[in-house]
């Protein structure tokens, strides 16, 4: 079956991203929109786009009803959910397939499956597939979590049935803490979820969080395409993200992709999807969830095997056969990504909505900007903070930091407040130089990239009274030698000519 049109159920840089992928093969993109969204990207970018509702999310893209009638009126014959949003949600590919629209995404049922972390654990069990220890069902009462963590031992995690991402999480490092966590978490979990069902897993500390992309097809073919290390992250909200990851040997890939397509076989998975591991320091690897969507960190897997997984995912929803094998997959060179989010890195992190003044994305060769928005637009404080994508591959892993070194220095925004300056921080630092990487790194290494910001502040602030000193008509210093800045550097300067504002 041949796909005309796809009906992108989702905005931002990802909407972007499916629109091109559409138009590359022959497809024709539809947009849809918010209230908050008339002049978004997404919908400049497609042929078509059709209003939702307002601007809370709520009431627009996590709108089933709405989104399925808007796919027929619009005679699309195929749904892509993006990530976020109703990206793995077993309702909407339901919805989907009983309005006769293509869900361009996993079926219904290995959506359910993977959605009930324990259900994954049990299949992960019965394949022989490393994980955490830990309980296998939701544990039924206080007492049965008491004799299950006494088994397990202490320090232990608290999850939700139903979590991912953090969400209904606890540590427990004690057998005293137990029955408060349990209560803490399970109210969690009943809020965000729905469920309060929650199970219990070891403690791996200072982990790595290495993901594996597989690529299955509706005929059983599954194959991998390497690993990306996602350690480097704030909150559960990663920053950057990079492929291959720089503690997984060919040995060891070979190993956790095995695990990976075996996982995704037996869920019967089918488009692209990725199996999450924790890696402890002795580089054991166990399983921990596996998410049925295309994931944000998606493009340094492309750059490094060449694959377009968009295209590929559309292909894969056409019923086409994937037309290679595990052998055909050849991984080269390195690739970063930095995620340039609206949000104040200096101020507590809290989100900059507001309208972009100023935009000069970085590019050059071997430089990919997978951006949502443009020089003008207005970035709403209704979504998540997320502006775009830097994504930069080089031959090798030191190439790749060069590289992104240098595109973080030319990317400039202007109006709203960004992530870039803590990306060009972390990137500099010895320890990702070194790889020397866990899920502790950013808030290991924040405190010192801050206070390096307040002594900047104060040599600013030291230099303004100087300059104005001098301009009262007083020396304080010889004359300046000649600007070493560059001009593009000065050009959005508040005051400096040349530069729109
Ligand atoms: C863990 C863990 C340590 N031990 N499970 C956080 C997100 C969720 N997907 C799983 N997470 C963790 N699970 C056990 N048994 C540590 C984390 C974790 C983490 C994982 C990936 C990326 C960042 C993280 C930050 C803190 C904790």
């Amino acid at each position: 079956m041949k796909l005309a049109k796809v009906l992108i159920a989702n905005r931002g840089e990802i909407a972007v991203r499916v629109i091109r992928a559409c138009r590359e093969q022959g497809i024709t993109p539809v947009a849809v929109f918010s209230e908050a969204d008339r002049e978004a990207l997404h919908v400049l970018m497609a042929d078509e786009a059709y209003p939702i509702g307002p601007a809370p999310a709520t009431e627009s893209y996590l709108r089933i009803d709405r989104l399925v009638a808007t796919a027929k009126a619009a005679g699309a014959d195929a749904v892509h959910p993006g990530y976020g949003f109703l990206a793995e949600n077993a309702a909407f590919a339901e919805a989907c397939a009983a309005a006769g629209l293509v869900f361009i995404g996993p079926p219904p049922a290995a959506l359910r499956a993977m959605g009930d972390k324990t259900a994954a654990r049990r299949l992960a069990r019965t394949l022989g597939v490393p994980m955490v220890p830990g309980t296998l069902e939701p544990v039924a009462s206080d007492d049965a979590a008491r004799a299950a963590a006494a088994e397990i031992g202490y320090p232990l995690m608290l999850k939700a049935a139903l979590g991912g991402g953090g969400k209904g999480m606890r540590l427990v490092r004690a057998a005293g803490d137990l029955a408060g966590a349990l209560r803490a978490a399970r109210s969690e979990a009943a809020g965000a979820f729905g469920d309060s069902a929650v199970y219990l897993e070891r403690y791996v500390s200072e982990p790595r969080h290495i993901e594996v992309q597989v690529l299955a097809d509706a005929h059983g073919h599954v194959v991998h395409l390497g690993e990306r290390e996602c350690s480097i992250q704030r909150r559960h909200q990663k920053l950057v993200e990079e492929s291959p990851s720089p503690c997984v040997d060919p040995a060891l890939r070979a190993r956790m992709g095995e695990a990976a397509c075996r996982m995704a076989k037996a869920a019967g998975y089918v488009s692209a999807g990725t199996i999450e591991f924790l890696v402890d320091p002795d580089r054991n690897f166990y399983f921990l969830e596996m998410n049925a969507r295309l994931q944000v960190e998606h493009p340094v897997t492309e750059m490094v095997t060449g694959i377009d997984l968009v295209r590929e995912q559309l292909r894969i929803a056409a019923g086409e056969p994937l037309g290679y094998a595990q052998a055909d997959v050849v991984a080269r060179g390195a690739a970063i990504e930095c995620r340039i989010n609206a949000e104040d890195p200096f101020g507590g992190w809290l989100p900059s909505p507001g309208t972009i003044t100023g935009l000069r994305a970085a590019t050059g060769p071997w430089v990919r900007d997978d951006s949502g928005v443009y020089e003008g637009c207005t970035v709403s404080r209704f979504y998540d903070t997320l502006l775009a994508k830097l994504v930069v591959w080089g031959a090798d892993r030191e190439a790749a930091i060069a590289r992104m070194a240098r595109a973080l220095g030319e990317y400039k925004v202007v109006g709203v407040r960004t992530t870039i300056p803590v990306l060009a921080q972390i990137v500099a630092h010895e320890d990702f130089r070194a790889g020397r990487l866990s899920t502790h790194f950013l808030d290991r290494i924040l405190p010192g990239l801050t206070a390096a910001r307040g002594r900047l502040r104060s040599v600013a602030i030291i230099a303004a009274v100087l300059a104005e000193y001098e301009r009262l008509g007083h020396h304080t210093l010889p004359p300046p030698a000649p600007a070493a800045t560059d001009a593009w550097r000065m050009a959005f300067r508040p005051g400096a000519g040349g530069g729109r504002r």
